[in-house]
């Protein structure tokens, strides 16, 4: 059966100190059995310190470290990247990969996000794979289409047993940052909607399995209502996921 998850997207925030600081706090709140105890819980802080902080967490705790981004190719000549194999030497278990940061600003395409997936699965790390419309995609009434499109062209080329190892995130780009946040009915409809694509294109057993998180200015006030709909199966919290008391209510929003 899926899991729920919630995940903190720490993007290019707080520094060393402050991320030990942060994720001290939120290890001695989630360590209280009764937060949210059926929720696996990822925080994903910036590269340079995911050792610090993956040394921090409780080993074989709910707890679990990830990563925002990896690059293509297991090792070589790329000045500044990172590499799936890397992120797996130094405990990380998850990564982000096609959030529409990546997309907007680094170009990041489907064909591109289907060689970092594969480089991801390949080191054993579990990719949390973003998808979501622009406001006027959905102005323009594509959302379906458009998410169809992004599942098809960079998520459905992986083998059934690749498949089994995804998450999935559902992030409106019009919510992102913006404070804005679709309701619980637009995040279902769109979640009920990439589960039938998973059954089309994998099996029923697939779909019912794939966790799907709801990403885009979820908060403590939100979650609550978000996490009571059928297809949601927990979050990818943005701002949120830096202040250890909304990340821990939003845990136990489940
Ligand atoms: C947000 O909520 O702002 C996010 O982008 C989470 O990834």
């Amino acid at each position: 059966m899926r899991k729920n998850i919630v995940a903190g997207n720490w993007k290019m925030n707080t520094t060393l100190q402050d991320g030990q600081a942060l994720i001290s706090e939120i290890v001695n709140m989630v360590q209280d059995e009764t937060t949210g105890s059926s929720v696996e819980v990822v925080v994903c802080p910036p590269f340079p310190f995911l050792s610090a902080i993956g040394r921090q967490l409780p080993e074989g705790g709910r707890l679990h470290l990830g990563a925002q981004n990896c690059h293509q190719k297991e090792t070589g000549a790329f000045t500044g990247e990172v590499s799936a194999k890397m992120l797996q030497s130094v405990g990380v278990e998850y990564v982000i990969l096609g959030h529409s940061e990546r997309r907007q600003y680094f170009g990041e395409d489907d064909e591109l996000l289907s060689q970092k997936l594969k480089a991801a699965l390949a080191a054993g790390l579990k990719p949390i794979f973003c998808v979501g419309e622009s406001l006027e995609t959905r102005e323009a009434d594509d959302t379906f289409s458009f998410i169809s499109k992004q599942l098809k062209d960079g998520l459905f080329h992986l083998s059934n047993e690749e498949f089994d190892q995804v998450v999935i995130a559902y992030e409106p780009i019009w919510a992102i940052g913006t404070g804005k946040t679709a309701t619980s009915q637009q995040a279902q409809e769109v979640h009920a909607f990439i589960r039938e694509q998973i059954a089309r294109a994998y099996d029923a057993e697939a779909a019912l399995n794939t966790s799907i998180l709801y990403g885009g200015s979820a908060n403590a006030q939100n979650a609550r209502e978000l996490f009571s709909q059928p297809d949601v199966d927990g979050g990818l919290i943005g701002g949120a996921s830096l202040k250890s008391r909304d990340f821990t209510e939003i845990i136990k929003s489940f």
